[in-house]
């Protein structure tokens, strides 16, 4: 690991454009990763030009017009919490000079001639923080809040089984830094009147069967309200956490597919998700299905994985 922490601060010293790309419908801990590295390239190297590229958390796209086929041709990219070359939000992958991934998910592919993976890690941005500190590179206020909301958002503030020393280690490190944690749990917790309605609305139409908590969601039911697709997402917590529940799974309909999210605190939903096409981590997974008669399959496959598991965990 440590050899690979230097190969990442030769190859940034070596490459003047660096560009950032994370996976397609980032989350917190894919944009934390991408503009905390952003800025602490910028803080500690000189005469670097950083772009990250693709899609904000909203689903909107990062503009970066001084980017060019030139710049591109000599840029070196790099990959934050992206396991597979498809789910990269980058179209010129094919067209950089040289690719170097940083990623913390179980099964990906080599898609880069360097990298630096740890599987253990809860989060990428985790990752970023430790590999900064070591190098005794400076970590801005700006940088550690980044940082900080992807630790907390891929821990579920520090509940999740691979919460470890060492993000608590980082953790500190940021606060350190200057992360702000009240504001950022302020910006990612406090959630609106309009909100909560819904996530009660959501609550009331959840179906348990077999340990099995689920959500089924129309696009007519959700498309007037205004909320943005994080938030329509949102309601997933309300099945989570319940001592009768062993999987929730969130379906929700949208233009030409119903996305899944699935989570569990001890099955392995990543599995359902595989056989779906999907993925993530052990525990929290997510696919997209064509129909609701497809969703039972789902809801066999999540028992099958209860069943499996069960003599194990008991
Ligand atoms: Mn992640």
């Amino acid at each position: 690991m440590r050899e690979n922490y230097k190969i990442l601060e030769e190859k940034i010293k070596k490459f003047r454009t660096i560009i950032i790309a994370k996976h397609v419908h980032p989350d917190f801990d894919a944009i934390g990763s991408a503009f905390g590295l952003k800025s602490i390239i910028e803080d500690n190297f000189e005469s670097k030009e950083v772009f990250v590229v693709g899609s904000t958390i909203d689903g909107g796209l990062y503009e970066n017009p001084k980017l060019n086929d030139q710049l591109i041709s000599e840029s070196l990219l790099i990959t934050c919490d992206t396991a597979n070359r498809e789910r990269i939000d980058f179209d010129s992958f094919d067209s950089v000079k040289e690719v170097f991934k940083i990623d913390h998910h179980v099964d990906g592919d080599d898609f880069a001639s360097n990298e630096l993976i740890d599987k253990t890690a809860i989060a990428c941005c985790q990752m970023i923080t430790i590999w900064a500190n070591s190098l005794d590179l400076i970590i801005s206020p700006i940088a550690a809040n980044h940082l900080f909301k992807g630790i907390i958002t891929d821990s579920n503030r520090f509940m999740y089984e691979n919460t470890n020393a060492q993000t608590f280690e980082a953790a500190g490190i940021l606060i350190n830094a200057g992360a702000k944690f009240t504001e950022i749990y302020d910006s990612l917790y406090i959630r609106n009147w309009k909100v909560q309605k819904w996530i009660n609305y959501c609550f009331a139409k959840a179906e348990l069967k077999n340990d099995i908590a689920y959500i089924k969601v129309l696009r007519k039911e959700y498309i007037d309200l205004g909320l943005s697709l994080e938030e329509v997402k949102s309601c997933l917590g309300s099945i989570c956490g319940i001592q009768e529940v062993k999987i929730s799974i969130l379906a929700i309909e949208v233009e030409n597919d119903i996305k899944l999210s699935l989570r569990s605190s001890i099955f392995s939903v990543n599995q359902i998700a595989k056989k779906f096409n999907g993925g993530g981590h052990r525990l929290a997974a997510a696919c997209k299905i064509k129909s609701w008669e497809e969703f039972e399959e789902v809801l066999q496959e999540a028992q099958k994985i209860i069943k499996s598991e069960e003599k194990n965990v008991k």
